[in-house]
């Protein structure tokens, strides 16, 4: 059994991210065994859910003559803009079955504002507006967090530098994680997240 300050974030294993689905990671799949065999050992377990309105910012199909996994400028930065995903409600936002969600003590969906997108599990894409997981893990005593699930580069990341950023010991397993990789994001999300300070374990 892991102590009392340490949680696991189990980062958006959803079917839509996973084969099948419409923004699918290859090898989402394998990584569900795995995660559940780690969950009974932690006494905090979060997962998070990606919760897209219809017409969501982040769909290339709000943006006329964009095509998905171009990128765009938003007020808060670039953003790149993805097949729709993970719509509020639908199947492919579900938990994929295989992963024992009801083991879960909290789920933190992000990514229901129409104008902005969150890949963090803390912070939106603005790096300001809060989920509310940072108070959530700091009242139930948690100053350790370790980070698994999908997609490496991209919720993963933003969610591990935000968590080191906000000083949780920070630790992701990236045999538990598999990535989108577009452009070299692995590459830059491995540097990103060793310069927060986030320790990646094979
Ligand atoms: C994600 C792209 C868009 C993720 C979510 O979970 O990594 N990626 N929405
Ligand atoms: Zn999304």
């Amino acid at each position: 059994m892991r102590p009392a300050n340490e949680a696991l974030i189990v980062i958006d294993v959803q079917n839509d991210f996973c084969p099948g689905g419409a923004l699918a990671v290859a090898g989402g799949d394998t990584i569900i065994a795995p995660i559940n065999a780690l969950i009974p050992d932690y006494q905090v377990r979060v997962l998070t859910q990606d919760w897209h309105p219809a017409g969501h910012s982040s769909f290339a199909s709000s943006h006329p003559g964009k095509a998905p996994f171009s990128l765009t400028d938003m007020p808060y930065g670039p953003q790149v803009l993805w097949p729709d995903h993970c719509l509020q409600g639908s199947d492919g936002a579900a938990f994929h079955p295989g992963l024992r969600s009801d083991r879960a003590d909290l789920v933190i969906r992000k990514g229901f504002r129409p104008g902005i997108d969150s890949y963090s599990a803390f912070f939106e894409n603005d790096h300001k507006t809060p989920t509310g997981l940072e108070g959530y893990l700091r009242t139930r005593g948690v100053d350790t967090v370790v980070l698994v699930g999908l997609a490496t580069d991209f919720c993963v990341n933003f969610s591990a530098v935000d968590a080191a950023t906000l000083g949780f010991r920070t630790r992701v397993i990236e045999s538990l994680c598999a990535a989108i990789d577009l452009d070299g994001s692995l590459d830059a999300a491995r540097e990103g997240m060793r310069k927060a300070g986030v320790t990646l374990d094979a």
